[in-house]
């Protein structure tokens, strides 16, 4: 019976060793959700498919899964009203990679907008995520760009939620911790400038409202000068990277400096009241 018991237990932890070895988190980060409004004054187009949400990302994964490496974008809605067979209709998705420092392109186009990069900051990989086949993606070669869009391709995940941009592994250099990355969130429209549905100033039933590019979410922490309302106003894009990305909620900072301050002050005047008692 305990031998058994052993042999079952052996056979559970190498399958949970094998599954670990199979997935490995290179990257991931939330971005606020209610976002979706690129540097705040953009609003869905007014037709009733466009469903609160379809546009706000909530959390970017990149993991090696098997074979793949694979860009997960979680999204607070995802439907699919016109049978794209990925699973997500809405979605124009823009991934660019900076995996070496001070090289790569310093420039990214979205819908016919131009934004600038640091050149500190230039992106070697791109990928393009949209239904209907139009995913995929280039590596940048300093001379010229690498199409690698046959080993590229997007699906809808089991959550419903997100989308994942899969990539033959052998396409890619082996993922780093160091990548920095872009992304950006925009709306589908097949007959549009690169797939982004534009803009008029009021929204039509099939076109975003407001004004600039039709860029409705980026990847990027709450606050700071590196926020997406700053990086969009300012048409020059910052990558985010592991470690600390500005994004710190300064009410719990204020609250906490305020609580330290006050329990240094409460001490201070007890004992003082006490040595002079
Ligand atoms: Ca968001
Ligand atoms: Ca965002």
């Amino acid at each position: 019976m305990n031998r058994m018991l052993v042999s079952l237990l052996t056979v559970i932890l190498s399958l949970s060793i094998a599954e670990a070895a199979l997935s490995e988190v290179v990257f991931t980060m939330t971005d606020p959700m209610g976002d979706d409004t690129g540097s705040g004054q953009l609003v869905y187009p007014s037709h009733e498919v466009f469903q609160p949400g379809l546009f706000d990302l909530l959390r970017f994964t990149v993991s090696r899964i098997d074979k793949e490496v694979c860009f997960d974008l979680k999204f607070r809605t995802v439907t699919n009203p016109f049978y794209a067979p990925e699973g997500y209709f809405h979605q124009r998705i823009e991934v660019y990679i900076d995996t070496t420092p001070n090289s790569g392109s310093e420039r990214i186009t979205v819908g016919g907008w131009e934004f600038d990069l640091s050149p500190e900051y230039g992106w070697e990989i791109r990928l393009s995520g949209a239904p209907f086949g139009e995913t995929g993606g280039c590596v940048d070669m300093s001379e010229n760009l690498l199409d690698i869009s046959g080993g590229v391709s997007s699906h809808l995940l089991s959550d419903g939620q997100t989308v994942r941009i899969a990539v033959d592994e052998e396409l890619l250099p082996y993922p780093d911790k160091s990548w920095r990355y872009y992304v950006l969130v925009g709306s589908y429209d097949s007959l549009d400038v690169d797939g982004w549905r534009g803009i008029e100033k009021e929204a039509q039933p099939w076109l975003l409202g407001g004004e600039g590019a039709p860029i409705l979410d980026i990847l990027a922490p709450r606050w700071g000068s590196h926020s997406q309302k700053r990086q969009l106003e300012r048409g020059m894009l910052h990558p985010v990277a592991l470690g600390w990305q500005g994004d710190l909620p300064w009410l719990w900072i204020v609250l906490f400096v305020s609580l330290g301050l006050g329990t240094v002050f409460w001490i201070v005047f007890y004992i003082r009241r006490w040595t002079d008692g």
